[in-house]
C-alpha cells in the first residue's frame, strides 16, 4: 500500500535473527540439614544429572556454600526452582533453589 499518499512506499526490512534468548543460572545453596543424599537425588531428578555429576555439584555447595545446576532460559528455569522448592518442602528439608541472570 501507499499509506503516505501517491508517491510514498512503506519499506519493510527483515532482521537477521540472531537474538538470543536471556539465560539464568539455577543455583542451589548450602544448609546444615539437608541430608546430602537427598541433594544428590534432587539434582540427578530435575536437572539431569548422572549420579557422579550430582555428587560433584552437591559437595562442591557442600563445601562453597553455594554452585550451579544448570543454564536455562526464563520460563525453564523457574520452573526448576518451583519444582526443587515444592520437593524440599515436601520431604521438609530446608533446601534453597535460586535463579540469577547470566
Ligand atoms: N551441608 C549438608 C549436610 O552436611 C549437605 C548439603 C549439600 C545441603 C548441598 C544442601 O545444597 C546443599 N548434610
Amino acid at each position: 500500500g501507499e499509506p503516505g499518499g501517491p508517491g510514498t512506499a512503506v519499506i519493510t526490512k527483515t532482521k537477521p535473527q540472531t537474538k538470543r534468548p536471556n539465560m539464568y543460572r539455577v543455583l542451589i545453596l548450602n544448609d546444615d540439614y539437608t541430608p546430602m543424599e537427598f541433594v544428590v537425588h534432587v539434582i540427578e531428578r530435575f536437572f539431569s544429572k548422572d549420579h557422579e555429576a550430582a555428587t560433584r555439584i552437591m559437595l562442591h555447595v557442600h563445601h562453597h556454600g553455594i554452585g550451579e545446576c544448570g543454564i536455562y532460559t526464563y520460563e525453564v528455569a523457574e520452573t526448576k526452582v518451583t519444582q526443587v522448592m515444592d520437593f524440599a518442602r515436601k520431604h521438609q528439608h530446608p533446601l534453597q533453589c535460586v535463579m540469577e541472570k547470566k
